[in-house]
């Protein structure tokens, strides 16, 4: 009868139900036990390396007609975390993120749990207003009064620069935003030369050219020379163009400089440009009583990148764009497309905030970072980032010390370190000819051994006239000084020959 039918339905719901329950809890399990404490110790591999062809042989990469079982799906689990980067490994200092924080990891599982889309309150209640709040909080530590202002969460820092160079755009020449780049003079922005390549890509991608991304010169410590941007930018009114901002940097993504904020913004304010400050990386040193004077002068600014996955240690990814000016990013980005944005339903609209953004659907990156500062408190934060800057000056003592290192900014301002190993082989062979030719392949050797050992991972790279150095990234605050002892160890052993 009716009955039978509505409990076998219900019957059939229920078992389907215990069955992804007890995947899920499996799988959990899977992820607790290996993915994020069975790889975090110091004895276990960075990377297990494996080359593409035979990574295609170990797991069955291509999706089949047939489903497998939930067996087979836990034991492919396994294997993609066998055969990724442990990026959470106390000794993965290769890039500007790493680490996992418990509490963000949590944040960002509840995020994909409840799946939600940010761009109207109806969908997305709480984000919207978590968001607004610690948005509000970043903007008040960057120093802008009340932390009034603007900003959103976006997926990466190229992006958020994007979004600086669309919004100093609009607000000197709105009628771009209908008329097209057409409607306006030849524009010209400044970065500097050791800035993070994304500026001069988005200067492309909107269409003001990536000629017309001017680079400044940097000093000996990889700092923006002032002089060399007044004297651009008056070469650029001469030559009848217009410029219209600066993008300075917080944090340079190889050397760590920070930019003299306070003399570019007087500059700024001098021929009336709007001043971005990408602090994507160095943004976190805010936190810090005794490390925010690195950033002196980021009040001044009209916009700010901070990437909290970076030097906060949020998992990825977690990307800010703050602006001082209040409607500037809805006035540029807005579209109001009707099937969405109703201005007729029954709550105060101006909480559906998604129309400020050029994505539509977005992922809630606010809740890993939120959660994070609910567990540790601003107070936790400031100790996570005094630990990262005294574990890198005494990284850099350590090496200054030792034989066989030699440190290419005397004075690194930031937690990336850049050094040369100059192995035993090569010593006393400073003025030979070849000496420069030479140590330039010394890095990407000591790289690979690294890599295939599983031992640590650190990246490398030229710059300029300088061949190749490494790059030490500390951002994970459980590393102490045995630590860095051991990464030195490391580059004297793998360097042997
Ligand atoms: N903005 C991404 C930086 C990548 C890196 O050098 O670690």
């Amino acid at each position: 009868g009716k009955d039978r039918g509505v409990d076998k339905d219900h019957y059939k719901s229920l078992a389907e139900r215990s069955k992804h329950e007890d995947f899920i809890r499996r799988a959990v399990d899977l992820l607790v036990e290996r993915v994020v404490f069975g790889r975090a110790s110091r004895t276990s591999k960075v990377v297990e390396w494996s080359s593409p062809e035979d990574i295609k042989k170990a797991i069955d990469l291509k999706p089949r007609d047939s489903p497998v079982t939930h067996d087979e799906l836990l034991a492919l689990m396994a294997d993609v975390a066998r055969y990724s980067v442990n990026t959470g490994h106390p000794y993965f200092v290769n890039q500007l993120f790493s680490s996992v924080d418990p509490y963000g990891l949590i944040g960002q599982w509840l995020t994909d749990a409840l799946n939600p889309s940010v761009y109207t309150f109806e969908v997305a209640p709480v984000f919207t207003l978590m968001e607004e709040e610690v948005l509000r909080e970043m903007r008040a530590i960057v120093g802008w009064p009340e932390g009034d202002g603007d900003g959103i969460f976006c997926p990466g820092g190229s992006m958020a620069n994007g979004y600086a160079i669309s919004c100093a755009r609009h607000y000197f020449y709105p009628e771009v935003k209908t008329k097209g780049v057409y409607a306006v003079p030849k524009l010209v922005l400044f970065t500097s030369e050791l800035a993070h390549y994304s500026t001069k890509k988005l200067a492309t991608f909107m269409g003001i050219g990536g000629e017309n991304c001017v680079l400044i010169k940097t000093n000996k410590q990889g700092k923006l020379v002032v002089e060399d941007l007044e004297a651009k930018i008056i070469a650029a009114i001469e030559g009848g163009a217009s410029p219209f901002m600066v993008t300075a940097t917080a944090g340079t993504t190889v050397f760590g400089a920070f930019d003299p904020l306070a003399e570019i913004s007087a500059l700024c304010k001098k021929y009336n440009m709007w001043l971005h400050v990408d602090a994507a990386w160095g943004g976190g040193a805010l936190m810090s009583k005794k490390h925010r004077h690195l950033l002196n002068g980021i009040e001044l600014a009209d916009s700010v990148t901070w990437n909290p996955h970076k030097l906060l240690a949020a998992p990825q990814q977690c990307s800010t764009f703050l602006i001082r000016h209040k409607n500037v990013l809805k006035d540029c980005h807005s579209s109001n497309a009707k099937y969405l944005f109703q201005k007729d339903k029954f709550y105060d609209t101006t909480y559906d905030t998604g129309d400020k953004h050029i994505q539509c659907g977005r992922r809630a990156d606010v809740l890993k970072f939120w959660f994070m500062w609910k567990a540790k408190g601003s107070e936790g934060f400031e100790k996570h980032i005094d630990t990262l800057f005294d574990n890198a000056q005494f990284f850099t003592e350590h090496i200054r010390q030792r034989e066989g290192f030699q440190l290419v900014l005397e004075k690194p301002e930031c937690t990336n370190i850049m050094f040369w190993y100059v192995p035993r082989c090569l010593r006393g062979h400073e003025n030979e000819p070849d000496f420069k030719e030479r140590l330039h392949k010394v890095a990407p050797k000591i790289k690979e051994r690294m890599i295939k050992e599983g031992s640590m991972m650190v990246t490398y790279q030229p710059q300029g006239d300088l061949v190749n150095f490494f790059r030490i990234v500390f951002q994970n605050s459980a590393l102490d000084h045995k630590d860095m002892v051991y990464f030195a160890n490391e580059f004297e052993r793998l360097g042997k020959d």
